[in-house]
């Protein structure tokens, strides 16, 4: 069986990172072994969090797995804790990246003009120097801006998705292949733009109303699991968006609900078969 190092944390409740990456991949026929970066009650975005970085403990943990010799076909990374951490993700991924790895970073850093509660500047840096080392980066409009030094609130204002596009194609090079930009809303829809050196790929859904916690997470792994599976990375984008689309039709669509993400659970089966 394939398997897949997630590199993220575990929150309590939320349903992000590692506890629909869990799911996710095991239900797309692969072996997801998890490397936490912290343990939280609860997600950043909700009033008040108890958050545990796994910073301390990395180094030995991850000496064990070099012990057992473990390949793995994808390494995904998410929600750092903090750029010492960073640091020694990075040196992980240099340690057990092998010519068939692919190396897939989610740079999570804000959403909507605005960091996550636990980032700063000094952390967005060293997650912009990780994302130099991935096969597939899954920036969302506001982390664009961040990694290509853009004002967030001047691309929101032109809403130029050409604009937006250049931005994405000037993040590629010879080790990152695609720039998957999530996220974009425009005229009542949302879109992800996906950019490669020869190709594009846009898919465009009506905007539901609601942000709910863990989509970005959502995202990742079912991009991840489905490329690791063999399957082109236009089409493992379009059913991400699709599965993202139901989960969150059958979610309550009251303001409290949003912190708690969203009812991925319904729709598991669209990912069974996928491979
Ligand atoms: O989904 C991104 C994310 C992951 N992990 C934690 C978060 C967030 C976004 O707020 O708080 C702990």
């Amino acid at each position: 069986m394939k398997k897949i190092a997630v590199v993220n944390d575990l929150s309590g409740f939320g349903k992000c990172s590692l506890s629909v990456a869990l799911p996710i991949i095991s239900a797309m026929g692969l072996e997801c072994s998890a490397l936490p970066t912290a343990i939280l009650s609860n997600q950043t975005g909700f009033d008040s969090f108890y958050c545990k970085s796994f910073t301390e403990f990395l180094p030995d943990y991850i000496n064990e797995w070099k012990k057992m010799n473990v390949h793995f076909d994808a390494i995904l990374t998410g929600y750092m804790a903090d750029a010492k951490q960073v640091e020694i993700i990075s040196h992980f991924i240099d340690d057990f990246r092998t010519y068939d790895t692919l190396v897939f970073v989610d740079p999570v850093m804000a959403d909507d003009g605005v960091l996550y509660d636990t980032y700063d500047n000094a952390l967005c840096e060293k997650v912009k120097a990780l994302t130099k080392k991935a096969n597939i980066i899954t920036p969302n409009l506001t982390e664009l801006c961040i990694l290509c030094g853009a004002d967030y609130n001047e691309i929101i204002k032109e809403n130029n998705l050409q604009k937006i596009e250049e931005l994405a194609h000037s993040l590629l090079n010879e080790t990152t292949r695609t720039v998957i930009v999530t996220g974009i809303k425009q005229n009542g829809k949302i879109k992800n733009l996906t950019v490669e050196k020869d190709r594009i790929h846009r898919t465009n859904h009506t905007l539901l109303n609601g942000s709910y916690s863990g989509t970005g997470d959502i995202f990742s792994s079912i991009v991840c699991g489905g490329v690791t599976n063999g399957m082109d990375v236009f089409d493992a984008v379009t059913l991400a968006t699709n599965f993202i689309y139901c989960s969150i039709k059958s979610t309550p669509t009251q303001l409290d609900y949003e912190p708690y993400g969203v009812n991925f659970q319904n729709h598991l089966e669209m990912l069974i078969n996928e491979k």
